[in-house]
């Protein structure tokens, strides 16, 4: 009898604090940062200031990699299961931007997405969901600057450049980047005709190589090219694929959007590359501050500003550890 008793008596406490352990761990906070590409360097700088937000605040951050629109999906529906509060998200397709709304309402989760801003069936950017992306015609432009100057500093005829337009059409940032670049290069009298669009299938430097290269080897007969595209390693492909047919760093000029590791490898080479220069953007911005915003909302019901749009700054191999020491992301 006693020892029932001593069971009953230990199975009640078991259970008491079963339930106290549940109520405690229901007041953490748990906020998803789920991103598409998790092996590019610039998501993992993301993941590393979000981190640093979570530590400070003291929340749970939840890092997923979700390559495409199943896996994200699923990894939407772990959070809720999880019991997370919220997330942020760089989605693999902007145009899931509906379903996601849905499965993030379904799942009692709150919703901001980063870098990548969600459209609707339209194509209209979901203005409801908040959003931090980079200021990308802007952006564009000072891609587009620095390679005039290049050429100028190169003594170049703009006639006789091919430039490689790396291109993913579907991602409207993307297409602003690169429209951007261009219309500083037309209206400094760069030939639209002398602009070839070289689509990857991928954000990746592999699919820009790709695509580069088919774009070289079908203009055989130009020697001097320029390359600009959404980030760096779509910059870094149209570079190594003007390597790979012979053309030597200085008949290339590539400039990137990024700054992270991929250009930093690239400037720590000890000859220099075709590869220039790349235009800044902050991680800790895109990392750490939605992160934050996301626990205000969370904890202390302060909603996130609709739109954020964050600048860069041009850095090139001699001034790149400046750039990024000024900007507070070494
Ligand atoms: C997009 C690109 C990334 C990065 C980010 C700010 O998501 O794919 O490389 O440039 O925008």
């Amino acid at each position: 009898m006693r020892l029932l008793k001593t069971a009953l008596v230990a199975g009640a406490l078991a259970v008491l604090s079963a339930t106290t352990i549940a109520s405690a761990y229901a007041q953490d906070t748990k906020i998803g940062f789920i991103v598409k590409q998790p092996e590019e360097p610039w998501f993992q700088d993301e993941w590393k200031f979000a981190d640093q937000a979570a530590k400070e605040k003291g929340f749970t951050l939840v890092k997923i990699g979700a390559e495409d629109g199943e896996k994200l999906m699923s990894a939407i529906d772990n959070l809720g299961a999880q019991g997370a509060q919220g997330f942020v998200v760089c989605t693999p397709d902007v145009k899931l931007g509906p379903g996601i709304v849905a499965k993030a309402a379904a799942n009692n989760l709150k919703l901001m997405t980063v870098d990548d801003r969600l459209v609707g069936a339209d194509g209209k950017p979901l203005e409801d969901v908040p959003h931090m992306g980079i200021s990308a015609t802007k952006i564009g432009e000072a891609v587009g600057q620095a390679i005039i100057d290049q050429m100028k500093a190169r003594g170049w005829k703009m006639d006789e450049v091919g430039a490689i337009r790396v291109s993913y059409d579907q991602l409207p940032t993307a297409v602003d980047r690169v429209e951007g670049a261009i219309s500083v290069l037309k209206a400094a009298g760069f030939k639209a005709e002398n602009i070839f669009d070289a689509p990857q299938a991928k954000t990746d430097t592999e699919a820009a190589l790709n695509a580069a290269t088919v774009v070289l080897n079908a203009h055989a007969d130009i020697k001097k090219w320029i390359a600009f595209g959404l980030n760096d390693e779509a910059v870094l492909g149209a570079v190594r694929a003007s390597e790979s047919v012979g053309i030597p760093a200085d008949g290339m000029i590539g400039v990137g959007i990024g700054g992270a590791e991929s250009a930093i490898n690239e400037f720590k080479k000890p000859t220099a590359t075709g590869f220039v220069g790349t235009v800044i953007i902050s991680p800790k911005r895109h990392g750490y501050e939605t992160a934050l915003n996301m626990y205000d909302w969370i904890a202390n019901n302060k909603e996130p500003a609709k739109l954020t749009l964050t600048a860069g700054a041009l850095a090139k191999r001699d001034d790149y550890q400046k750039v990024r020491k000024d900007l507070g992301i070494e």
